[in-house]
């Protein structure tokens, strides 16, 4: 008998696979059939596959009495109570480092393209206005500028690695202060006041909520850009909606949003935003390491009790 495996969220052909070879594999019930699956096949429930964005929600961990491992698709985890499962003996495990690169990329060819412009000169050409009206105007250049990373973390070491292409002047906030050659700002606004960029890679969830807030936004100013490529909410969404449109902030690259798949509507009107739907580690690439070390995970569970990356409150379980 293999044991079972509730399958939250959507999975590849191989990593569905290798959950068959392992599991009986139960995925996620309509809402008006949940109760009836936790009744009948919760109580035999060992392991859940997930991922950052689907989590795991607080009712179907509690219709789960025998649940020992929940293993997330994705290295952010706001979604998911790491605390409450810990404190049940269950553990959280997540994908980090495999995607640093990526995510980082997407951060970097988000400043990219918001700094030069890319979207607006792209459509520029395609809608024959280079024949008709000559060249665009000046875009703004990435080269030498002051880059505060919030968050100075796996991925956002990543960024600051790719920053000195670009000859940039790299400080950072973080909780703590880190062994690295940047400048260290235990205030926000304070950094957000140095810099032209703001990238923010913190974790999402109650401690960053809205960290990014109406002050931080002004220091930022108007020759500023925020790059977003950690969660929605980190941003006072609203806040920043309207410094873009008063051009109280030069412009945004965002890859994520409060409220996701939903995005405010102001932002599609304008010129100085790119906004991408949450692709960060989206590649062929990247999503296949992500979904192996999900299934790596499991199956060191199954084969010793232990698994390769559980998140930081699970480590002593
Ligand atoms: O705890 P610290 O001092 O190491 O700082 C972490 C920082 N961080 C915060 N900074 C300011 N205020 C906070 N309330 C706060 N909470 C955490 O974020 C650390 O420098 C960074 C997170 O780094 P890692 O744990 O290595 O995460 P990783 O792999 O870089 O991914 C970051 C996030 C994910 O959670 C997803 O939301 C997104 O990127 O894909």
């Amino acid at each position: 008998m293999k044991p079972d495996l509730l399958l939250i969220g959507t999975v590849t052909d191989v990593m569905m696979t290798r959950f068959t070879d392992e599991f009986t594999v139960h995925p996620l019930p309509a809402a008006d059939e949940l109760q009836g699956f936790l009744d009948t096949t919760g109580p035999s429930v060992v392991a859940v596959a997930t991922n950052g964005h689907n989590g795991m929600p607080a009712e179907i961990m509690a219709g789960l009495p025998d649940l020992k491992i929940i293993s997330s698709y994705g290295v952010g985890y706001d979604a998911i109570d790491a605390d409450a499962a810990a404190a049940r003996g269950i553990v959280v495990t997540h994908t980090p480092n495999v995607l640093n690169d990526e995510v980082a990329n997407t951060a970097i060819m988000l400043w990219l393209a918001v700094s030069r412009n890319l979207v607006p000169n792209d459509a520029y050409v395609r809608a024959g206005r280079w024949l008709t009206e000559g060249n665009t105007p000046l875009s703004r250049s990435v080269q030498d500028r002051t880059v505060g990373i919030l968050g100075l973390g796996r991925i956002g070491q990543a960024i600051a690695d790719r920053l000195a292409m670009f000859n940039s002047t790299v400080v950072y906030h973080s909780r703590s202060k880190k062994d690295v050659p940047y400048r260290y700002y235990g205030d926000l606004t304070e950094m957000a006041a140095a810099s032209d960029v703001l990238i923010c890679i913190t974790p999402g969830g109650a401690s960053t909520q809205g960290i990014v807030n109406k002050q931080v936004i002004e220091a930022l100013g108007p020759e500023g850009i925020l790059i977003n490529v950690s969660r929605g909410s980190v941003v006072d969404e609203p806040e920043m909606v309207k410094a873009l449109q008063d051009g109280r902030l030069c412009g945004a690259g965002l890859d994520v949003f409060d409220k996701e798949p939903q995005v405010p509507q102001e932002l599609f009107a304008l010129d100085n935003v790119v906004l991408q739907p949450h692709i960060g580690s989206a590649t062929v690439e990247t999503r296949k390491a992500m979904g192996d070390l999900t299934c790596d995970n499991l199956s060191q569970f199954l084969k010793d009790g232990k698994t390769l990356t559980p998140v930081p409150e699970c480590s002593q379980l």
